[in-house]
């Protein structure tokens, strides 16, 4: 299909019919030496994962399931990008959520706000719900972001969470829930903050990335429940995100945490 000329970043797009999880395939293809810049989108995803052994749940024809594979510590001389450490590609889910929360706003017409550090969350009646979720993995020097957004989904085929309830930008009164020029919009946003991104050597103050993820976050100024990933938890009031995309949680006890994974609850 012609869906979008890749261009800038992009490389290559490949469009499949079914698969079991865009983000598997994209590390497979990364591990055999795919180009940065390669996007798979799946009409429909039978296996989607989410983090630890979740799963991400798309009903057919209904969203936008979609991955990229992105190379952020190799150099490319004839960008003049520099390598970007290691330490800097948390920003990677981040900088998705700037990307997706711009395409929905723009196209849909939604009003949206992230959870950090991977939902993005939509408002349908009164309440604040999921409408995508996204994910990031290493795989071998590459970075694979994973996004699903729940476009056309209707309440019945959304899934039952234990945490905040799924939505999607239909029950959020979408404008539009057209699915290409979404993906061409979140793709143009991408592409442009990646490319800000790596000029910037991975710095996101630098490029402005800290600055719009700031002014797209829900999660700062919330009071928050913290479920890391050791089993601990944090409760406290999201401050800020710092340099490297870590959220910074004043506990009750005043002392300040960061944390560079988990779940968030917000509590108030
Ligand atoms: C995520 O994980 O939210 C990341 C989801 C990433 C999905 C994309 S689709 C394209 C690519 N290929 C893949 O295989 N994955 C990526 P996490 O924060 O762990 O949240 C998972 C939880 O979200 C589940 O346990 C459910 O509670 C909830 N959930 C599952 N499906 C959902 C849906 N369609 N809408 C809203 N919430 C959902």
């Amino acid at each position: 299909r012609a869906l979008v000329v890749p261009g800038g970043v992009w490389q290559r797009l490949d469009v499949v019919g079914e698969t079991g999880s865009t983000n598997a395939d994209a590390a497979r293809a990364a591990l055999d030496g795919v180009a940065e810049g390669l996007v798979v989108v799946a009409e429909q995803q039978v296996s989607g994962r989410g983090r630890r052994d979740r799963q991400w749940v798309s009903p057919a024809r209904a969203g936008l399931t979609l991955s990229v594979v992105f190379r952020p510590g190799v150099a490319v001389a004839e960008r003049d990008w520099p390598a970007a450490p290691q330490r800097t590609w948390g920003w990677l889910p981040l900088l998705a959520g700037v990307a997706l929360r711009e395409a929905v706003q723009r196209v849909a017409e939604v009003d949206a706000g992230l959870k950090w550090p991977n939902d993005l969350l939509t408002r349908s009646d009164t309440a604040w719900g999921k409408a995508a979720g996204i994910l990031a993995e290493v795989s071998g020097d590459a970075v694979v972001v994973g996004i699903g957004l729940n476009v056309s989904t209707r309440s019945e085929e959304l899934p039952e969470t234990n945490g905040m309830p799924a939505t999607s930008l239909l029950l959020s009164g979408a404008k539009s829930t057209d699915r290409d020029p979404l993906l061409r919009a979140l793709l143009r946003s991408f592409g442009q903050w990646y490319t800000g991104w790596r000029e910037a050597g991975g710095d996101a103050e630098m490029c402005g990335l800290l600055a719009a993820y700031r002014e797209g976050c829900a999660t700062i100024g919330r009071e928050v429940r913290v479920l890391l990933p050791d089993g601990g938890e944090l409760v406290g009031t999201a401050a800020d995100v710092d340099s490297d995309g870590q959220l910074i949680v004043r506990t009750v006890t005043g002392s300040e945490r960061r944390v560079s994974a988990g779940d968030v609850l917000h509590v108030r």
